[in-house]
């Protein structure tokens, strides 16, 4: 019988321990009937980017709970965060509002339920309008690089993608990398096209002619003098002779006597031939020609007026390549480079037909190259 009375103790205990817990169950969170499970922030795009194309452009992105009838939607409420206010600025009731070009992200956080926060990238995109070349043609010779990306100008400065893409139409003649570096390779003429990536599709072009001067290394050069003093040219001090045409040199050149006259004890009469032939050895095909004066002397004299070029490939019958080539004498710094149709010899053969008649006893030519450039 106590036996017995013991165990009804104990279950009485166990049921208040019961009823205890029972009491708790009362504070469980309410059960809410169609709960918001998402936000929605209007007038978003598809692909979540927000895009605008000027400054103190305006969006109205305030958020709402989703489902809009969900039984706790009016519990939420929402803060709205730039991450670059450079680009855009939000208001605390969601307005977006641009500032400048770029990309920024936008966060809209329901300060109740931070979990359903979303973020929008934010492009404030300016299209480039315009490409400005200074220059729309560039003579290079081979091997010579020039910086395209120098010579363009993008429209308007702030432009939000700002790069360019660069290609030539013969990658033979001269490349053009992803920086608009472009390097000559070979005679010839190429276009370079500039045009912009960020939608605009515009497109500028660049002529760009290159010329490969000939390695004159082995050359030779004979001229149509027999002086008395043995030479077919006039010494002058180290230099005057034939092969100073040829050594890259502007103070060193080829002195050959006017018909008619006299000096250093050389003479040439008036109707004696008066040229003198370069030999590069092997026939080459040759389309421009490079003749620089002698540097550093102001005597206009010695500079020669005309030639005419001559071409062989054995040496004794020419053909007239182009007649009286005008040189300019105002001065030796002038870069003379004459166009020339093309044609291929091995021996090229220069009659002087005009010089000054008056002032000078010689005619001098300090350095003459060959080579292939566009075809004009
Ligand atoms: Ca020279």
């Amino acid at each position: 019988m106590k036996k017995q009375f013991i165990y009804i103790l104990l279950a009485t205990a166990a049921l208040t321990a019961a009823c205890s817990d029972d009491k708790k169950d009362e504070y469980k969170p309410e059960t809410i009937t169609n709960p918001v499970t998402d936000i929605t922030v209007p007038n978003v795009p598809e692909d979540g980017v927000l895009r605008f194309e000027s400054i103190g452009q305006t969006q109205q992105v305030a958020a709402t709970a989703s489902p809009a009838n969900g039984g706790d939607a009016d519990r939420y409420y929402f803060e709205y965060a730039s991450s670059d206010e450079k680009v855009f600025t939000v208001t605390e009731d969601g307005t977006l509002t641009t500032v400048g070009p770029g990309e920024a992200v936008l966060t809209v956080t329901p300060v109740n339920n931070t979990q359903l926060k979303k973020t929008y990238k934010v492009v404030v995109l300016f299209y480039i309008t315009d490409l400005q070349l200074s220059t729309t043609e560039v003579k290079l010779n081979e091997k010579e690089k020039y910086d395209l990306s120098l010579s363009t100008t993008i429209i308007p400065a702030n432009a939000t993608y700002q790069t360019l893409k660069y290609a030539s139409s013969d990658e033979t003649v001269a490349t053009v990398n992803e920086r608009g570096v472009v390097k000559a390779l070979k005679g010839g003429q190429t276009t370079i096209m500039v045009s912009t990536t960020d939608g605009s599709n515009i497109s500028k072009e660049c002529t760009v002619k290159v010329t490969s001067w000939f390695d004159r290394t082995g050359w030779t050069v004979d001229t149509s003098a027999r002086y008395a003093t043995g030479n077919n040219y006039v010494v002058d001090n180290d230099t005057g002779k034939p092969e100073d045409i040829l050594d890259g040199d502007q103070s060193t050149f080829l002195s050959l006597i006017k018909p008619g006259r006299t000096y250093a004890g050389c003479t040439a009469a008036k109707d004696d031939p008066f040229y003198f032939v370069v030999d590069m050895k092997e026939s080459k095909a040759f389309n421009v020609l490079r003749w620089k004066h002698r540097y550093n002397n102001s005597s206009e004299g010695l500079r020669a007026k005309a030639i005419t070029l001559s071409g062989s490939n054995d040496g004794t019958n020419y053909t007239v390549i182009q007649e009286n080539i005008t040189l300019p004498t105002a001065n030796y710094t002038d870069l003379i480079e004459i166009q020339l149709p093309t044609t291929t010899y091995r021996y090229v053969k220069v009659d002087y037909t005009k010089w000054d008649t008056v002032n000078n006893n010689t005619v001098q030519c300090a350095e003459f190259e060959l080579g292939n450039g566009p075809k004009e």
